[in-house]
């Protein structure tokens, strides 16, 4: 029987001895290597990272790779590189600034929309060192990112509206170009993302966007994802390689091809611990910089965090530095001011995992060891009522110090902080329970009426 494969084996033998066919083995993919389950793990620890979104584009203030033919002429977007010399910019400061901010990982736009590449590729002319900077940024970043212990990540946009191969054009892909050659093309975005991956790595992540045309197949996609694997097993790869996302939600049916995690944008994702996933929001409203974009407050920023924390994801929060290389100073204040309460806090994000209290209006909390973190937003008075734990509360405190009033029974939890000494952003309690927090089931929360 060596020489039948054992599914065969199965379905002679059921014919023959005249039973109905077994249904067709559900097609499991190969389990993943260790290298990637470790990976993910540490990545999901670091649970905060900064998104860069950053090229020539900046000198207009417009957004990345959608401005290219509306508003900005198509002619007149191609050539801003050749204005492009941002004198200020240092990898090392961007990195600081992130590091201030709490941050963990590093995720850069090495090539957007627009098809502009912003490292030495020996793939195309049209990137970095065809502009006066002829500096290789993606290198600079890599390399800093190395010395200060951030992951780096490479954002690639599988689309291009630039690249003739490509079949779709600007503006926003309504275009279409004259003589286009997508395997072609495909052999392009392999040689580029393999230049990354084998000059620039061991990269943290791969973070593709741009799956969404109609040109990119799920074939294409398996094949990509797997030619990245063999090259690094370690590579986190995010669900944009594939088709399967819903959206802006952002989620893949985790039984469909789609990569290593999904990646909600511009808002938080639905509580999650089956698979990995990732929050990517602007710290403005632009991914690009744009002059005087409306800010988040500190609030939203720490509430964006703690709320994506307790479903149990990772926030990458965008800024698009300015023309001459610098994080705004605004921007990079607003990170510091995250990092200073990261600094006290930062106990209750990294390293935890979502729940068992589901987010919601009412805050949300977060577990590790017999720990549960509760970040309360909204008090009924001095009461916060959440429901009720299959595990013995052993104590409560204030994770900046000093008691919690806590009462405990069958019906739920009482916990009482006088109104003046609650946190107006975020109250932090500590609960020690007499079980390890990870087994315990998520407990929706019922809306609270609050102040
Ligand atoms: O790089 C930033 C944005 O420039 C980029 N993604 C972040 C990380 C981005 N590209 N497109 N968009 C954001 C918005 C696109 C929305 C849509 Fe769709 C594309 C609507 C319809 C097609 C997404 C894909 C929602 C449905 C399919």
């Amino acid at each position: 029987m060596r020489w039948l494969s054992l599914p065969l084996a199965v379905l002679i033998l059921s014919a023959l001895a005249g039973q109905p066919c077994p249904p067709a083995a559900a097609q499991t993919a190969p389990p993943p290597p260790e290298a990637l389950t470790d990976a993910l793990a540490r990545w999901q620890d670091m649970r905060f990272g900064m998104f860069v979104h950053w090229g020539p584009v900046s000198l207009t203030g417009r957004e990345i790779g959608w401005s290219r033919g509306a508003p900005t002429p198509v002619d007149e977007y191609d050539r801003l590189y050749e204005r492009f010399n941002p004198a200020s910019f240092d990898a090392d400061e961007w990195v600081r600034v992130a590091k201030a901010a709490g941050m963990k990982y590093l995720v850069f736009t090495t090539k957007h929309h627009d098809g502009f590449s912003m490292w030495n590729t020996r793939e195309s002319p049209y990137g970095i060192m065809r502009s006066p900077f002829r500096r290789d940024v993606v290198r600079e970043l890599a390399d800093a990112c190395r010395r200060g212990g951030l992951m780096f990540g490479a954002y690639y946009s599988i689309l291009d509206w630039y690249h003739p191969d490509y079949p779709l054009g600007s503006p926003a892909g309504k275009t279409k170009k004259p003589a286009p050659d997508m395997d072609r093309y495909a052999t392009f975005l392999k040689n580029q993302v393999a230049e990354l991956v084998r000059g620039y790595g061991p990269l943290g992540l791969l973070w593709f966007d741009g799956e969404w045309e109609q040109p990119w197949t799920d074939a294409r996609g398996s094949d990509l994802y797997a030619f990245l694997r063999r090259l690094q097993p370690s590579l986190i790869i995010n669900n944009r390689v594939a088709k399967a996302r819903k959206g802006m939600e952002g989620t893949s049916a985790p039984q469909q091809f789609s990569g290593d995690y999904d990646t909600p944008e511009q808002r938080i994702g639905g509580f999650n611990m089956d698979r990995p996933w990732e929050t990517c929001m602007t710290i403005c409203q632009q991914w690009a910089w744009k002059p005087d974009d409306r800010m988040k407050s500190l609030e939203e920023s720490i509430r964006t965090l703690v709320a994506t924390a307790g479903g149990d994801g990772n926030l990458l929060f965008n800024v698009g530095p300015m023309p001459d290389g610098r994080i705004e100073p605004r921007q990079a204040a607003r990170l510091a001011e995250m990092g200073a309460w990261l600094e006290r806090n930062g106990e209750a994000i990294y390293g935890t995992r979502g729940g068992p209290f589901m987010p919601g209006t009412w805050g949300a909390s977060t577990r590790r060891g017999h720990r549960v973190y509760v970040h309360a937003f909204v008090w009924n008075g001095d009461t916060l009522r959440l429901p009720a734990l299959p595990a013995q509360v052993v104590s409560a405190r204030r994770l900046a110090g000093g008691p919690v009033d806590m009462a405990q029974d069958a019906s739920g939890i009482t916990l009482r902080v006088p109104q003046a000494q609650q946190d107006p952003v975020d109250t932090l309690i500590v609960l020690e329970i007499d079980r390890p927090a990870i087994a315990i089931a998520p407990v929706p929360v019922p809306p609270v009426k609050g102040r």
